[in-house]
């Protein structure tokens, strides 16, 4: 049975601001865009949750729900020296640390000998030490996996912490609402409203038959995530920055339509990965990838906030046009993370 820590700080960006800036204590604050460009907000703290303001929400909204509301703009140089900060904490219990954004990360210490094992108290060793150390709170969740160890940490949110043991996985799971689950969006979550599915247990009552006939090929991850089964591996790696799909053909592509002609399968498979990213992430810019019979290679990028198809394509001619009517070998299709919800629209910011 493995052990995972699912760390994840409280209202971080805000919480970063109040430390710099301690006269914010005890207001309603929000970090994000200018309401002045249409600003958009990254988060905001829980005084400013009271009124209903959160992330994604317009600026403008935000302060008409909340008049009293402090605007800080983002200043990811702190979110990202806080982060690295909290990493080196983690450090101290496991080298096998996933980081999912700044302020989140799945740990396995199945194998830490601190504490005798005991992950319960791992846990909450690395929350004290982030306060002692850092001045910042941070929420957790222990669970044999990491689909329990998500779902957990935000259970008793903020500065609180939920552990799950393998005896208690079944009663945890079985009252959870659906949509809690990877993958589960609004979409999905109607649908499955609309079939009487409100919780892991109605699903875990369905015949497997029933499963395949709703949920396609998503049916074997839904049966195992509906009881609390997750194999997947807690994957030490940096902070993902970008995500691509790339294939190389068994014959070359020698035209510039018959790489159009692929293309629409890249976005679905690139698609398909990013609904199983399991944290927040805001696409930034669209990549494509061409590497020629030579093996010389190119891309092109333009910064944009979704996946389409023109765009794929533009990009693709002009990464073409650079091989000069040489045949491709293989195509990538990729997407770049931001930080930042109003990077794409303003460089530079002017706050009053
Ligand atoms: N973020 C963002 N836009 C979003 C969601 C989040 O820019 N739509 C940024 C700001 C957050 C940080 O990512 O501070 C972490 O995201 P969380 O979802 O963990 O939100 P918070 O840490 O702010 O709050 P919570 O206490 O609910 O974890
Ligand atoms: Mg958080």
């Amino acid at each position: 049975m493995r052990k995972i820590i699912h760390v994840d700080m409280d209202c971080f960006y805000a919480a970063v601001e109040e430390l710099y800036n301690p006269s914010l204590k005890g207001k309603p604050v929000a970090v994000g865009g200018d309401p002045s460009r249409r600003g958009v907000l990254c988060t905001a703290n829980y005084e400013a949750r009271r009124f209903g303001v959160k992330a994604a929400l317009s600026t403008s909204v935000a302060l008409r729900k909340c008049p009293d509301l402090i605007l800080v703009p983002p200043d990811f140089e702190k979110y990202e020296k806080e982060s690295r900060a909290i990493h080196e904490i983690f450090r101290r219990f496991t080298n096998i640390i996933e980081p999912l954004s700044l302020d989140e990360a799945f740990l396995d210490v199945t194998h830490a000998l601190h504490f005798e094992g005991s992950a319960s108290l791992i846990a909450e060793e690395i929350r004290r030490l982030i306060w002692k150390e850092r001045g910042l709170r941070a929420s957790a969740g222990v669970g044999p996996n990491k689909l329990v160890a998500k779902i957990a940490s935000d259970w008793n949110k903020p500065n609180g912490i939920k552990v799950v043991r393998p005896d208690e996985l079944d009663a945890f799971m079985r009252p959870l609402p659906v949509r809690k689950l990877f993958g589960i969006g609004a979409v999905t979550e109607k649908k499955m409203k609309a079939l009487g599915l409100q919780t892991c247990a109605d699903l875990q009552n369905l015949e497997w038959d029933q499963l395949e006939q709703i949920f396609g090929n998503r049916a074997r991850d839904i049966f195992d995530m509906a009881r609390g089964i997750d194999e997947r591996k807690v994957e030490a790696r940096s902070f993902r920055k970008s995500l691509s799909v790339e294939h190389t053909f068994p014959n070359d592509l020698s035209t510039l339509d018959e790489c159009r002609l692929v293309l629409p399968r890249f976005i679905e498979e690139l698609e398909e990965r990013l609904a199983q990213q399991t944290s927040f992430y805001r696409i930034k810019a669209l990549v494509i990838k061409l590497k020629f019979s030579d093996f010389s290679s190119t891309t092109a990028e333009k910064i944009t906030s979704e996946i389409d198809l023109s765009l794929c394509y533009e990009l693709l001619e002009q990464a073409f046009e650079r091989g000069e009517c040489k045949a491709v070998r293989l195509v990538g299709l990729g997407v770049k993370f931001g930080f930042d919800p109003n990077e794409n629209s303003q460089l530079s910011f002017s706050f009053y």
